[in-house]
């Protein structure tokens, strides 16, 4: 159903939770560290060139952003930070944030976590994945820019990543991504479709 998501519109950002869209239908959020490719990988699911600002500097902004693919079915682009330093009230604000919204948000089905192959399972990433363990939502991994590296060192940096998340207790799926190959788009498209067209099925 690639269709579906080629379809998806800007609808707002919003500095707070309290000025995000209603808490209805189903919701879909893409986490990922600044810089981690997560515009890009939102950009060639929708086959739209700029739905998604992609950015060379990161993580000025601290918005989240809210894309509708019909009444019922949004995802939102969440906010990320990056790098070492990132400024204490900074961290407090956007870790008070994403606690609100993974614990309260009820149309929230699942989450899209994006991580550069290349440094998996940052601090943010575990934080994530902490949260999601925590409220027991779904969790679908991409390892994107697996273009920068070899088919056998981006499978062996899969299996290792699946091995250390193998505890958890959600439903956790993972796969290889690369936004400039366009390369997992469609099994991205298909997990997605578990979530969206869920209400659908049963
Ligand atoms: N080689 C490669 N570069 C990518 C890929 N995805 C994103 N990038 C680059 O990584 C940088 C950050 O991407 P962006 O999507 O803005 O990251 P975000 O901060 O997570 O939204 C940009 O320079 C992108 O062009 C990919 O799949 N392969
Ligand atoms: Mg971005």
């Amino acid at each position: 159903m690639q269709q579906l998501y080629q379809r998806a519109t800007f609808i707002k950002s919003a500095p707070e939770i309290s000025q995000a869209p209603k808490d209805k239908g189903i919701e879909v959020a893409f986490a990922g560290r600044s810089n981690a490719g997560k515009s890009s990988a939102i950009n060639a699911l929708t086959r739209q060139k700029s739905l998604a600002r992609t950015s060379k500097t990161p993580g000025r902004t601290q918005l989240l952003n809210f894309f509708a693919l019909s009444e019922q079915q949004r995802f939102v682009d969440l906010p990320g930070y990056g790098y070492a330093k990132v400024p204490p009230a900074l961290k407090k604000k956007w870790h008070a944030m994403m606690e609100n919204y993974l614990q309260n948000r009820k149309s929230l089905q699942g989450i899209v976590l994006v991580m550069d192959i290349r440094h998996p399972l940052s601090e943010f990433d575990i934080q994530m994945i902490e949260w999601c363990s925590y409220t027991e939502k779904p969790l679908h991994i991409l390892l994107t820019k697996a273009d920068k590296l070899k088919y056998g060192a981006a499978k062996n940096t899969l299996l290792a990543v699946e091995r250390e998340l193998s505890s958890c207790p959600m439903p956790i799926t993972l796969q290889l991504f690369s936004a400039t190959k366009k390369t997992g788009v469609q099994d991205l498209a298909e997990q997605l479709d578990q979530w969206f067209l869920r209400e659908e099925t049963e």
